[in-house]
């Protein structure tokens, strides 16, 4: 359980982040945990599995893509627990590969969106997202990103160290010149934590002026995102709990402490209408947001995490 309380520990601190990473290290950490359990009998097992599943899932409220790899991992219909070992170590695997092959065929679905001189704009860092824009680089198309730093934890730094590595030329701006810039963009592709039923789009806070600059700019926005990041459970009218996270991202806690007066509000994703989005790019195809019920209940099914 150390093992996997660390990793919990490392999701909760986003030490491990991105809503694809934190699903692939919390399916492999709940693998990990079931082999260590083959001295309980069943009931004991899956009582475990539970708990650990759990205190998982807990660590990030927003992003859908923890507690579907979690569920995905631990379902087995086993009645003895080596049996049960079996097939959970059999789910992860199985789920690992797929979200590994799920990111290069959404680069390759993606990519045919991108066009010779097109500027990207996107936001945060989405290993999905910016699998789009590298295969289209790879495709040899004349490609430029403009990429928002992303505050408060200024993730969009990660993004321009992947993109300077990759050799695409790219240029940083702060979060409040999105408005201003999206004139000399072409396109804004962006990852996601979450997709509800409704086709709306759930990711890092600021997405939604992205989206709203870039309607306003006749822009079009494509969001790339695995099938697993589709939310069952807004089929059943629940609505995705928004992060809240420290202050301590925002301010200096010494700082606040001189004023009485201030509180921090440190939301960590916002929420992006369906109107807003032009294409999601997933593994198993692009849609129109409006298909979103489709992915769900073809891709995930609708007994997922109810
Ligand atoms: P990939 C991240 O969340 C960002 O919001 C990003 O757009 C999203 O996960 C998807 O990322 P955070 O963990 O799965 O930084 O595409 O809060 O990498």
């Amino acid at each position: 359980m150390d093992d996997l309380q660390n990793i919990a520990e490392k999701i909760c601190t986003m030490e491990i982040r991105g809503a694809g990473r934190i699903a692939v290290a919390a399916s492999a950490a709940l693998r990990d945990y079931a082999r260590t359990l083959s001295s309980l009998n069943i009931d004991e097992f899956n009582a475990k599995i539970e708990k650990a599943s759990k205190t998982l899932v807990d660590t990030r409220p927003t992003a859908v893509s923890l507690p579907n790899a979690v569920t995905l991992t631990k379902r087995h219909s086993a009645t003895n627990v080596y049996d049960a070992i079996d097939e959970i170590v059999k789910n992860s695997e199985s789920f690992i590969k797929n979200a590994e092959e799920a990111l290069d065929k959404i680069g390759r679905i993606g990519a045919q969106r991108i066009h010779d001189g097109d500027v990207i704009m996107t936001h945060c860092n989405s290993h999905a997202a910016l699998s789009i824009i590298k295969t289209a680089f790879d495709q040899g198309k004349d490609i430029s990103v403009v990429a928002t730093e992303s505050r408060p934890r200024r993730q969009g730094f990660i993004t321009i160290r992947e993109l300077n590595d990759y050799g695409i030329p790219t240029t940083l701006i702060v979060d409040s010149a999105v408005r201003l810039t999206m004139k000399k963009v072409d396109l804004v592709v962006v990852g996601a934590d979450s997709i509800s039923v409704n086709g709306a789009l759930i990711n890092k806070i600021g997405t939604s002026q992205l989206a709203l600059a870039a309607q306003e700019a006749r822009k079009n926005v494509i969001v790339a995102a695995e099938t697993y990041k589709f939310s069952p459970r807004t089929l059943l009218g629940e609505i995705v709990e928004i992060e809240d996270r420290a202050s301590e991202e925002v301010i200096d806690p010494e700082i606040l402490t001189e004023l009485p007066n201030v509180k921090v509000s440190n939301p960590a994703f916002d929420v992006t209408p369906a109107e807003y989005i032009d294409l999601m790019v997933t593994e198993a195809g692009a849609f129109p947001p409006a298909m979103a019920y489709m992915i769900i209940k073809e891709y995930l099914g609708i007994e997922l995490e109810i």
